[in-house]
């Protein structure tokens, strides 16, 4: 077991560090204060090719392994959770997805223009009334007899569902099925029909573009869906698989924003006449952040080794993201408690780290539908369903 990272991955983490401290450190907290979607911030990411890294260069991307896409996503991570949230929903949650449903017209359309980030892409499963129990979409597609499909229903909490030009929507082509009968369109936005709405009550990631969708007979073409009529569920499932991981990565970012603001401030700051770092409770609480930290950057690891070696992934994945996004909350909110008083001022970007923290472990899956997934696997019983003992 080698835990060296190799001369590409190291290069790639120095751009990837210097980006971030020369274009997303200096602007990420005057963008979370003015609630600013920082759209020529995403192009310079793009630019960089770190909104394609696991697409393979013949469709525009940078034909990068999983364990190299964790590295990027920690440090975008570091600088800001709302670019991070950009990277996650463009490469993971919608790259990857027409990368492994797409047709081979699908890919060539869609992914040059989603790497180049000269569009943007959104993920439309969640919707008012269906969350965690993903398969219950209320959201209708019903073809019509020239082949196109008709879409109506309403999406909710949609990352860049403001900003994007193409829309994953995921809906019920034939309600009997259950999620046999759930369908993933692939559909361009700019119709009358799809009406999205900034959604800005957020307790975190203001930088973020977050968006209520109401889609009104919105048309998809007849070619336009990804993989099959009752595809749908397993196309959502396999994009997650993919999202939390990344969402894992940047969680580690996070997670060491907060330890590195942490140490600095803990140095410079003295009471009872000497740096408070030189308290053991105050160290204490930064052991644990470096800890917290490296096992969330190990388990990601061990899920993109997982992903690269091309094995499914699905238990390794829940396993980082869960505790990753733990691990994030426990350790942004402890950098408050060595900052004290500064911390829960603005002034300090602990604060924001904080409050974009705590939406990773709901978003892509609470933690709570991580433990389930953990559970189910490990124990062989699906707490969704039906007992299968006997004597239950
Ligand atoms: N990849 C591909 N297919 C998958 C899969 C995966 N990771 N996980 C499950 N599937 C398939 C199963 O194989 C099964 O296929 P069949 O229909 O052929 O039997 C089907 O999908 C149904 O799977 P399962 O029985 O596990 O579905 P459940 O209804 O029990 O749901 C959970 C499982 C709870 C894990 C799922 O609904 C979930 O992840 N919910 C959270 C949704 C979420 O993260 N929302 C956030 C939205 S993005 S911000």
């Amino acid at each position: 077991m080698n835990f060296d990272l190799s001369d590409e991955q190291k290069l790639i983490e120095q751009t990837a560090r210097e980006f971030t401290d020369g274009e997303i450190m200096p602007v990420a907290g005057e963008n979370s204060e003015n609630h600013f979607f920082d759209r020529e911030l995403v192009g310079k990411i793009a630019a960089q090719g770190f909104l394609g890294a696991i697409v393979p260069r013949e469709y525009g991307g940078a034909g990068l392994d999983y364990t190299t896409y964790a590295i990027i996503c920690e440090e975008i991570g570091r600088g800001c959770s709302a670019m991070r949230t950009v990277v996650s929903v463009q490469t993971s949650l919608v790259c990857s997805t027409i990368l492994k449903w797409g047709t081979e017209e699908q890919k060539q359309r869609y992914l040059p223009l989603l790497c180049s980030g000269e569009w943007l892409g959104c993920f439309g499963l969640t919707e008012p009334g269906t969350g965690s129990a993903a398969a219950n979409q209320k959201t209708r597609a019903a073809q019509q007899d020239d082949g196109t499909w008709l879409i109506n229903g309403a999406k909710m909490w949609i990352s860049l569902g403001n900003n994007a030009s193409l829309a994953l929507i995921f809906a019920q082509t034939d309600p009997s099925l259950g999620h046999r009968g759930l369908a993933c369109f692939l559909v361009e936005t700019d119709q009358p029909g799809f009406m999205p709405s900034e959604i800005t009550a957020k307790m975190g990631l203001w930088a973020s573009d977050t968006a209520e969708i109401a889609l009104d007979d919105v048309t998809a073409s007849a070619d336009s869906m990804l993989g099959e009529v009752g595809d749908g569920f397993k196309v959502a499932m396999s994009a997650l698989d993919s999202g939390r991981y990344s969402v894992a990565a940047g969680c580690v970012g996070l997670a060491r924003a907060s330890l590195e603001e942490s140490i600095a401030y803990a140095n410079e700051r003295t009471q009872f006449d000497r740096p408070i770092a030189g308290f053991q409770l105050v160290q204490a609480m930064i052991a644990d952040m470096v800890v917290k930290t490296e096992a969330a950057r190990l388990l990601v690891y061990k899920a993109g080794s997982v992903k690269d070696a091309g094995r499914p992934s699905t238990l390794e994945t829940s396993i980082a993201k869960y505790y990753a996004t733990e691990a994030a909350v426990w350790c942004s909110d402890k950098a408050i408690q060595v900052h004290g008083g500064a911390g829960y001022s603005r002034e300090h970007p602990v604060e924001r780290y904080y409050r974009d923290a705590r939406v990773t472990t709901i978003y892509e899956g609470t933690s709570q539908i991580q433990q389930l997934i953990i559970g189910r696997a490990v124990t062989g019983q699906d707490a969704l369903k039906p007992m299968t003992v006997e004597n239950a």
